[in-house]
Formats: structure tokens, C-alpha cells, sequence
């Protein structure tokens, strides 16, 4: 028996979709964590980042809570287990000393959870509540274990030893890309009212007027932020805010984070193997401060999250915006970087058939891109389902980073999806491009 939702479409393709997204995030969870060895499962790689371990249980547990408990109304499976992964009652730094499920228990957990919920999944009406309403409850929960997979790859690149991860190196660039592109002047519509499954943070769809402004056509390349570091830019309190100024004295940073000096020549540690800097790669690993003072030395400034959106969403011809810089459609190998299939930000220039219509390149995939806005509700905010997931980190605290790296899911990843992070982190993989306001001779 077929359910028929009011458009018309079977149900069917709903609940394949979930069962794929779901396997594909579970796939990508088992691969991170079965690189290396229990010890390194339960270890601290950095006091800013979980045990894997943790990251692994807490996935299986908010899978239960919103899943099993919430949609499907089953009894739980480990209610006592609640308070350890509720990322609110334990910072970071303290997770490896609580009483954590181990590996095997963590494997076994997970495996329970995700039983119970492709059971449920079978008899579920997508019709119901707001909750279950186009499978939304499923696709929050795919995408947060994307997300947390994500965090595990930051944590991979902060642990020390020989390789456990590899992949084929990214496309090469088929076209050189530099410069900036104007975008005109007008009203565009930010963040949405009717994608399925995008989160409370980027509803609901509104106008917002822009005056006209440049942005460049890519990310700042390791080459361009190395001319900055060369210029003594570290140096010079002149490119940093007060704030970005006393983080880079107190922490003494010098260069992005994994940056290492060869001689006269830089290289990096990614995923353990050292390779000299790659110039045209965007620059990755840098912190808010960072990208603010290298916009700042090169006569520019980082764009808000207005401008990064409208350059990734809005389409001249029809006025619209639409989900991706190059349309609506999924992302393909041939848009973007994203999902882990390489472990490197590709070069610029790598994904022509990626670029808007008017030619900004490498929004979506590759790095996490800085801007300057806080993260803020939009206007007629309302927390969904939970003001955890969003709210409570609403303020000028936090920074919003858009358009997803090489680490980001497909799942997790939109023109409209909103990232946030402290100014002075750098484990993400982060990036940035530059924007400034038109000059009236370019506006004409
Ligand atoms: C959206 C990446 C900032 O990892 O802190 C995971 C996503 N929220 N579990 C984070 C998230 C709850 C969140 N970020
Ligand atoms: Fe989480």
C-alpha cells in the first residue's frame, strides 16, 4: 500500500530517501571511527573537541531521543545515558573523564538505535505533525550526524601520528579564477519557508535590500594569505580589530593553524602527511580575526552573511533565489567539493559548472567562508524543534561561516544553511573571501 501525499507523489520515495540518507551518514560515521584504534576512540586529541567516542554515542543518542522516543513514542533504549551526551551538561574539555560508553558498547548502542528507527521509519505518515511533516525529524538527524561527522574530521586533522584517512586528491583547476564580481543593487530573498529540511536557523524565507557591492569570484588562496604573512602581517596591529589583535598576541599566532615553516618555504600536516603549501588552494584553518586582518591589510572587508548569500542564491534572470549558486538541482562531483571525497580544499578554479551566474566560484564546498554578520534570528524567528539547536547561541559571540567545506555533507550543505562558530576557533576547516562596497564609478 502506496500513501499519496497532496501533490500527488508516493510517500515511498520519501522513506527510500530517508533510509538512504540515514545509511550514508551511518557509513560515513562507522569509516571515522574505525580508522583507528580503541585508544584513540576514547583519547582527547584536543581539549577543545570530544572523544570520537562521544561524538559517536551522542549522535546514536539524540537519534533515540528525537526518533525512537519523539516520532516513533517507543520506550527508550538508555535513558540513563541521556545526561552524558547532552552537549549542554558537559564542556568539551571534560567529556573523556565521565563515564562514556566505550567503543564496543558505543558500536552496539548506535547499531540498537538505528534498528528501532528503520522499524518505525516503515509506518510512519509523513502527514502528521510539524515534526514528521515531510520527514523533517529524519533529515535533522541525518544531517546532524553529518555534522558531527564533520567535527570527528576536524578532530582527525588534530591528532598526531601516521595516516589513517586517505583519498584521491581533488580535481585540478580547469580555469583560472581571480578578481571580483559586482553584484547590483536590490532586494533579494534570504534564508527560505519551504526547503523541507532546512533548519529553524534559516526560516523564514524575507527581503533584504542590498546596495551594490563586490565580492571576490573566489576564496583567498594559500598564496594570497601567504603575501599577508610575508608583509609581516602578523606583525602589525594596524590590520587586526582590539579584540583579533590581543587573541593573536596571547595565543602567538603566526600563520594558519597546521602551517609549519620548511626552510624558506611553507608546507602543512594535513590528516598526518606534511605536503609544501599548495598556492592556489584556498586557505584553510584560519580563525575570524585572521580572515578580518588579511581583509583589512588588502584593502577590504570580509561580507556579511547578506552579501555571501545573496552572491550564492540570487539569479539575475528570474530574480529568484535559488538553493545553489548553480541552480536548484543536488550537488554533483562536478559543483562542488563537499561529502569527504577528498581531504583537501580543491584549487581555484576546480568547479567552473559550480560558479553563480555571475561568476563567483567555490561558494558551496571546499572551505567554510568567514563572514562579519553575528549569528542572529531572522526577523519572525521561532525555535524548531528545540532552542538548542539554535537559540541559545544567538548573539554577537559567535560568527557565521557559510557554504560548507570538503567535509561537509551534501545533507548539511545549501545556499541558505547558517554555520556559527567563535571568532578565535581555527580547527574547523575555514576560510574565507574578500568583499568591499562598490565604488559609484562601478555602479554607473
Ligand atoms: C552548527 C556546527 C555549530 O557542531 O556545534 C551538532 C551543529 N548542533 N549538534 C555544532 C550541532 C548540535 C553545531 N554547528
Ligand atoms: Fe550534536
Amino acid at each position: 500500500m502506496t500513501d499519496v501525499r497532496p501533490d500527488n507523489r508516493p510517500t515511498g520515495s520519501l522513506r527510500d530517501r530517508i533510509a538512504a540518507e540515514l545509511t550514508r551518514a551511518r557509513d560515513r560515521s562507522v569509516r571515522l571511527t574505525e580508522a583507528v584504534d580503541d585508544d584513540d576512540l576514547v583519547r582527547q586529541h584536543s581539549p577543545i573537541m570530544s572523544p570520537l567516542v562521544w561524538d559517536l554515542a551522542h549522535v546514536g543518542n539524540q537519534e533515540e531521543l528525537w526518533l525512537v522516543r519523539d516520532v516513533g513514542g517507543r520506550e527508550p533504549v538508555r535513558q540513563d545515558i541521556d545526561d552524558l551526551y547532552d552537549a549542554f551538561k558537559h564542556p568539551r574539555r571534560d567529556r573523556p573523564a565521565l563515564p562514556l560508553l566505550g567503543p564496543a558498547e558505543a558500536r552496539r548502542y548506535v547499531a540498537t538505535v538505528r534498528d528501532k528507527v528503520f522499524d518505525l521509519l516503515d509506518g510512519v505518515r509523513f502527514d502528521g505533525s510539524r515534526l514528521v511533516a515531510d520527514g523533517f525529524a529524519f533529515g535533522m538527524i541525518a544531517q546532524h550526524e553529518q555534522q558531527h561527522d564533520e567535527t570527528m574530521l576536524a578532530t582527525h586533522q588534530l591528532r598526531t601520528g601516521p595516516p589513517v584517512l586517505s583519498a584521491p586528491a581533488p580535481p585540478p583547476s580547469v580555469r583560472p579564477v581571480a578578481g571580483e564580481v559586482l553584484v547590483p543593487a536590490g532586494r533579494f530573498t534570504m534564508g527560505t519557508s519551504t526547503d523541507p529540511w532546512a533548519l529553524d536557523n534559516e526560516r523564514p524565507g524575507h527581503p533584504v535590500e542590498l546596495p551594490a557591492y563586490v565580492i571576490d569570484a573566489a576564496p583567498v588562496t594559500n598564496g594570497e594569505y601567504l603575501a599577508f604573512v610575508a608583509d609581516g602581517g602578523y606583525a602589525d596591529p594596524r590590520w587586526w580589530s582590539e579584540p583579533g589583535w590581543r587573541h593573536r598576541s596571547s595565543a602567538g599566532l603566526t600563520a594558519p593553524l597546521h602551517w609549519r615553516r620548511d626552510g624558506t618555504d611553507w608546507g602543512y600536516t594535513r590528516f598526518g602527511r606534511y605536503a609544501p603549501l599548495v598556492p592556489d588552494e584556498p586557505v584553510v584553518h584560519v580563525g575570524f580575526h585572521e580572515a578580518e586582518a588579511y581583509a583589512t591589510w588588502a584593502g577590504k572587508r570580509l561580507p556579511t552573511e547578506a552579501e555571501w548569500e545573496k552572491a550564492a542564491r540570487w539569479d539575475p534572470d528570474s530574480g529568484r533565489s535559488r538553493r545553489y549558486p548553480w541552480g536548484d538541482e543536488d550537488p554533483t562531483p562536478e559543483h562542488a567539493n563537499l561529502g569527504q571525497r577528498h581531504l583537501a580544499p580543491a584549487p581555484v578554479g576546480a568547479y567552473p559548472a559550480g560558479a553563480s551566474p555571475l561568476g563567483v566560484h567555490q561558494l558551496i564546498g571546499d572551505v567554510w567562508e568567514w563572514t562579519s554578520s553575528p549569528f542572529l534570528g531572522y526577523p519572525g524567528f521561532a525555535a524548531f524543534p528545540y532552542r538548542e539547536y539554535s537559540e541559545v547561541f544567538f548573539g554577537s559571540d559567535y560568527r557565521i561561516l557559510r557554504g560548507g567545506s570538503f567535509g561537509t555533507d551534501p545533507v548539511a550543505c545549501r545556499g541558505t544553511f547558517r554555520n556559527w562558530d567563535l571568532p578565535i576557533r581555527r580547527q574547523i576547516f575555514s576560510g574565507f573571501r574578500c568583499a568591499r562596497d562598490a565604488r559609484p564609478e562601478e555602479i554607473a
